[in-house]
């Protein structure tokens, strides 16, 4: 499709230089912007407060706040989608009308008529610094002297804007999966996530939204920083840079396997069904959109392109998980058959300081895909499934073993028993009670199929018993308070 006139580019900002002007006037519409009032919907506070709003977490709240009324509050606060099929859509809607205000605060500042928020592509695979923040988010000042309001504080432990991002982390396995809606139920979670109504959590968490989206947010947050909980992350100017590029790859994700890798048609999901999604536009007029007006970046609503979206994935894909792709030019994508779930713990396990195991107990033979499948050889994925992971704070990730010999001290992700990573991004809210939560916390769902054929080739697999092993990603020595709910494997498609 033919870019509409006057489509913007947004860069990736580790090709530009440190002070380019489009940071450089990142920094000072941010600076602008943090001037204005909460009750302001084009201030930084109130742009922040649309992803998530805690008084008690506010760092910037004074008894002189004029709030707005808690009608507005309801209607636009708290609004951020999570474990769920609306959360490309949503934050691309979210991202859309920031950028806008910060484009028109740019102007009004005498910068150029073309501002577009940059993204920060952390898994370039081409560039040896890209897990780091780029200079300008972390320089104590402007080249003018003047204080960089892209450099914050409460962010996690970092020299020169490495905060010590892992490989796995910023993984894009993700690209490689060809179903948006996954299931909630055991399975694959999808892409995109599972089909939900308006959510900030309590169901399966999308591929993407966990790995690289949760454990970037977590990574930069640390156990203190703004990027570790909904309410405060948007407040971290990288937070922008880092959606974008979660927004870009929902682009790569598409262009890298047309008429396969396509969005749902589920009228539900292009009508945005259960939700609704307000936000005010950069003259404060409230817009009203749904997901099947964003699925084009190009139109005129949206007017923006990436400079780059060629697939980061080695061929073959790494992960190529779909039973069967849809034929070109396919618009309803293969069904997925019900997970079949081999073996649960019964109780909720609680993740410690250090390392922590529990055991699964695992059926020998799946009763009802064994049945279906007497000839088959093997369920072709296996899914190793977190449940209602409940806490507080900011525990920062964790990584996942499979039958570790014994709880090493430092094992790594190149380790073969090594599953996957658990980001604790969302944790709080996900885990609290109230009229927009269920409370029942996060569930991430680990495809550990390469993981366990990896173990019975080694003879480190018993089929009745699963060792499951948590280690803190960057140790506090504090034990964190949570506890997993469930901890299961599935057989699935
Ligand atoms: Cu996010």
């Amino acid at each position: 499709m033919a870019a509409a006139p006057g489509t913007r580019t947004r860069r990736d900002v580790w090709k530009l230089p440190q002070w380019d002007p489009i940071l450089l006037w990142y920094a000072k519409a941010v600076a602008d912007m943090q001037t204005r009032p909460i009750n302001d919907p084009t201030s930084w506070r109130y742009q922040a407060a649309i992803h998530g709003y805690d008084p008690s977490e506010d760092p910037f709240a004074s008894p002189s706040d004029t709030m707005p009324s808690s009608t507005e509050q309801h209607t636009f606060w708290s609004q951020c989608q999570h474990s769920s099929w609306f959360f490309l859509p949503w934050h691309r809607m979210y991202l859309v009308y920031f950028e806008q205000m910060v484009a028109a605060t740019v102007r009004k500042l005498g910068g150029p008529d073309d501002w577009a928020l940059p993204y920060w592509n952390y898994s370039d695979a081409g560039n040896p610094d890209a897990f780091k923040l780029p200079a300008a988010f972390w320089a104590a000042s402007l080249p003018d002297g003047s204080p960089n309001a892209l450099n914050v504080a409460a962010r996690a432990p970092n020299v020169s804007g490495d905060v010590g991002i892992t490989s796995a982390e910023t993984s894009l396995s993700c690209v490689a999966d060809k179903l948006y809606t996954g299931t909630s139920s055991g399975g694959h979670p999808g892409f995109g996530g599972p089909k939900t109504t308006f959510s900030h959590g309590g169901g399966a968490t999308g591929a993407l939204e966990k790995t690289p989206h949760g454990d970037i947010h977590v990574a930069v947050g640390g156990n203190t920083g703004l990027m570790s909980l909904f309410e405060t992350a948007a407040l971290d100017p990288i937070f922008w840079l880092h959606h974008a590029n979660i927004d870009r790859l929902w682009e790569v994700w598409q262009h890298r396997n047309p008429g396969v890798n396509v969005n749902p048609v589920d009228p539900d999901w292009r009508n945005a069904k259960g939700a609704k999604f307000q936000f005010h536009d950069a003259t404060g007029a409230v817009q009203v959109l749904i997901p099947s007006q964003v699925e084009d970046t190009t139109a005129s609503l949206l007017g923006y392109k990436y400079e780059d979206i060629a697939d980061p994935l080695a061929s073959p894909p790494v992960k190529p998980h779909a039973p069967a792709p849809a034929p070109m030019g396919a618009a309803i994508a293969p069904l997925q058959q019900p997970a079949e779930l081999v073996g649960a713990t019964a109780q909720p396990h609680a993740l410690a300081a250090g390392a922590s195991t529990a055991q699964v107990a695992l059926q020998p033979v799946p009763t009802v895909r064994g049945a279906a499948l007497t000839s088959a050889p093997a369920p072709t994925q296996v899914y190793l499934n977190l449940e209602n992971i409940t806490g507080v704070g900011r525990p920062g990730a964790y990584a996942v073993y499979l039958n570790m010999p014994v709880a090493a001290a430092s094992p790594s992700q190149s380790d073969p028993h090594f599953a996957g990573t658990l980001p604790m991004f969302g944790l709080g809210v996900a885990s609290s009670t109230d009229l927009l939560h269920e409370g029942s916390g996060l569930t991430y769902v680990l495809d550990v199929t390469h993981v366990v054929a990896g173990l019975k080739a080694q003879g480190h697999w018993d089929p009745s018993t699963l060792n499951v092993t948590f280690v803190p990603l960057r140790p506090t020595g504090q034990t964190p308070k949570v506890q997993v709910g469930r901890i299961s494997l599935y057989y699935g498609d």
